[in-house]
């Protein structure tokens, strides 16, 4: 009876075994169809640019889900002083505004350590400049210093428009830096010259710059490099304190006061004075305040109005409603008849004297 019992058990487990082993196997079969499916679906999932040359595949963009474009990081060590939280590197100017955006000042930051944050960026920077009439005399300085001090190991461009293209010097540039002259109309009113500059830049960050900049720096170009320009500056939206009204009371501040202007801004209004000879950013934010800056001196043109300060007007009404991320103080860009005062440490960009009468004219 036991033998018996246990010979039917055998029977019995033998059929068990046997029906496991069919279904390991059909779940071997599955797996294995499951994972050629998914890894054809990664394999053309790759992003293009990191695709192995000479495969082909037909599938869409819009197959690719956006964490395919994600990339592996690699950390590198890096050797500085600690930062301490109860002692800010300087007390004697501001150094955030009370919509959290810092003011840049020498000592108040690292730049081994932020330019180790935007190299892994692989940025593409782009100085704008105008050379209008006259103004021509000031690129060769310009530029030359800029290779001296502005972005010095990144990837740069510079863009001078002008009406006078065989007047731009040619100059040999240092490596991963080009420049391109651009063809730009001329106005009769220097006024206009001036103020015209919001147009194009407009024009050109809605087209060619769309694709091709990561940050725009758009500046006066009768300036020359005295000292580091780098990425510091760099932020979505930043402007810059006027050498000559960083520390006087708002009423001072020389913004439009002519309530029918479109860029009136009140006594009771404004953070600062911002120079309308220094802004960037990203081309995006570049293209909205370009744009709006253009936008509000058409409509005053149609209303016979022209702000007091021309571009820079509308430049400080678009920064008092649309928060600068970064802005950059006077050492960014600074007139030595202003003298030097002790909290300037640094004298970064600084404006090249103009003989008026033979310049203006
Ligand atoms: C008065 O006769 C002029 S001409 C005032 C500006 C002029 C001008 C300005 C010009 O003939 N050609 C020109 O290209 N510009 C551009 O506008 C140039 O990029 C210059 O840096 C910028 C602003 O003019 P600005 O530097 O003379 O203005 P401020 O003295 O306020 O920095
Ligand atoms: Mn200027």
């Amino acid at each position: 009876m036991t033998l018996s019992v246990s010979r039917t058990d055998d029977r019995g487990l033998g059929k068990r075994c046997c029906c496991l082993l069919n279904v390991l196997l059909l779940l071997l079969v599955l797996c294995s169809f499951w994972f050629c499916i998914r890894s054809d679906r990664w394999r053309h999932g790759i992003p293009p640019s990191c695709r192995p040359q000479g495969t082909t595949t037909n599938l869409s963009i819009a197959s690719l889900s956006p964490r395919d474009h994600y990339k592996n990081v690699t950390s590198q060590r890096m050797l500085y002083e600690k930062p301490d939280a109860l002692k800010p590197p300087r007390t004697d100017i501001l150094m955030m505004t009370p919509w959290f955006a810092p003011i840049v000042w020498n000592g108040t930051y690292n730049i081994d350590v932020l330019t180790a944050q935007f190299q892994q960026r692989d940025l593409r920077i782009c100085l704008t400049v105008f050379a209008i009439k006259k103004y021509t005399v000031f690129v060769q300085t310009f530029i030359e210093t800029a290779e001296k001090y502005f972005m010095v190991g990144h990837k740069v461009t510079y863009y001078v428009f002008t009406d006078h293209v065989s007047n731009i010097p040619i100059m040999e540039l240092a490596e991963g830096r080009r420049l391109m002259v651009l063809r730009a109309p001329t106005y009769q009113r220097w006024q206009d010259v001036s103020m015209r500059r919001m147009e194009i830049l407009r024009d050109y960050s809605r087209q060619r710059f769309t694709d091709a900049v990561d940050y725009l720096v758009c500046v006066d170009v009768d300036m020359r490099f005295n000292d580091e320009v780098g990425v510091e500056i760099l932020s979505d939206l930043f402007g810059t304190l006027h050498p000559g009204m960083y520390g006087v009371p708002r009423k001072i501040y020389t913004y439009e006061r002519n309530p029918q202007s479109e860029a009136f801004i009140p006594l009771d209004e404004g953070d600062f004075y911002y120079a309308g000879g220094y802004f960037g950013g990203n081309v995006e934010e570049v293209y909205k305040l370009t744009s709006f800056c253009h936008n509000a001196m058409m409509a005053d043109k149609a209303k016979n109005i022209e702000a007091i300060w021309h571009d820079e007007s509308y430049l400080n009404k678009y920064f008092l409603y649309h928060k600068p991320t970064k802005i950059l103080s006077p050492e960014y860009l600074w007139d030595d008849s202003f003298g030097i005062p002790k909290f300037l440490k640094r004298r970064r960009f600084v404006t090249v004297p103009k003989k008026h009468n033979e310049i203006r004219n």
